[in-house]
């Protein structure tokens, strides 16, 4: 693993652990996560799916040279991580094979990391995770958040790296039939403060997790919408060690193209839905999100930035700006 931000995450100011009491708003930028990019900004991550199914972009990176080029496009348009995963979650979809999981992915991050890029993995398996690690990835993704693979926790403790987890129910095959909650911001928040309990009981320490709301993970649009307007609370999970950066990942997920559908009730393609993307980037950041991830980075990026410099005018007197954010405009 490269580093190049400390060997710990630090916790904003004023908040060594416990649960935050308000809004996360003004924290974003004070998350250091060890080997990854900070900022005093949200941080943007672009996706790669290595796949031939994904919902929004299946097939168009399947070929390494094709991730590989798609990655450093997204690098360069002004993505922090870019995140490379291997195998499809899209409702209904079938797993693939470790093997033909680690033919998809190894190349290109193994390629990205050598280049310089912040790679992330985005994996349920274990033995994936290690192998990329190795390859070069700093950060691993997993959204089953350890439960689709119970190794997973010794691979990410020992390695040290950043680690997703994210609220999961169950494989894409059967999510929807697991989609009932009583008061979801409080079910989801259980459940992953639950979760986040036993990786630290399995040896992950609590500087390394960021958590995620699952968004479509066993979720209907009635479900995601509470979890966007409830970040705070994802955040101020109850498990040691919290409060926890967030991750949000509603990037041309289905319920943006109902949302937007037309007048015959007919959903948004999910490329229609890319705007509707950059208005959550820009909502989620002011609400203190740690990181978006998005599969059109250039309108994120200069959301988070506006979400930024405003965040700046809302800081109390004396508390320190982000450096470089729009000085002497
Ligand atoms: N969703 C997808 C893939 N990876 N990772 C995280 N952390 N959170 C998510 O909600 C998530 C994810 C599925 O979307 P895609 O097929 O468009 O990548």
């Amino acid at each position: 693993m490269t580093g190049d931000a400390g060997s710990e995450a630090t916790r904003p100011p004023g908040h060594s652990g416990g649960p935050v009491a308000g809004p996360a708003t003004g924290q974003h930028g004070r998350w250091r996560l060890a080997g990854l990019p900070a900022a005093d900004r949200t941080l943007v991550m672009g996706v790669v799916n290595v796949t031939p199914d994904s919902f929004s972009d299946g097939g168009n990176w399947l070929d390494p040279a094709a991730g590989v080029a798609r990655g450093r496009d997204l690098t360069a348009a002004g993505a922090d991580i870019i995140d490379v995963g291997g195998e499809s979650t899209r409702p209904g979809a079938k797993r693939i094979t470790e093997a033909e999981e680690l033919r998809r992915v190894l190349p290109v991050v193994t390629e990205l990391a050598a280049a310089g890029t912040c790679v992330s993995v985005d994996t349920m398996r274990a033995p994936v995770a290690r192998r990329a690690i190795d390859a070069g990835a700093r950060m691993v993704n997993d959204v089953s958040g350890g439960l689709a693979d119970p190794e997973m926790v010794s691979v990410i403790a020992a390695a040290g790296v950043p680690y997703v987890v994210v609220h999961w129910r169950g494989h894409s095959a059967d999510m929807y039939g697991k989609a009932h909650y009583d008061d979801v911001v409080t079910d989801v928040g259980t459940e992953l403060s639950l979760r986040v309990a036993g990786l630290i009981a399995g040896g992950a320490d609590p500087a390394q997790i960021i958590v995620d709301p699952g968004l479509g993970f066993a979720k209907l649009a009635e479900h995601n919408w509470p979890l966007l307007a409830h970040l705070p609370q994802i955040s101020a999970l109850s498990a040691p060690g919290g409060p926890f950066p967030v991750l949000v990942a509603a990037s041309r997920k289905r319920f943006l193209g109902r949302l937007l559908a037309g007048p015959g009730g007919e959903p948004r393609s999910f490329t229609g839905s890319d705007d509707a993307t950059v208005a959550i980037t820009a909502l989620a950041a002011a609400a203190g999100a740690w990181c978006v991830r998005v599969h059109e980075v250039p309108a994120n990026a200069d959301a988070v930035r506006v979400a930024a410099r405003w965040d700046q005018e809302t800081r109390p007197p004396g508390v320190a700006g982000g450096a470089g954010e729009g000085a002497g405009q």
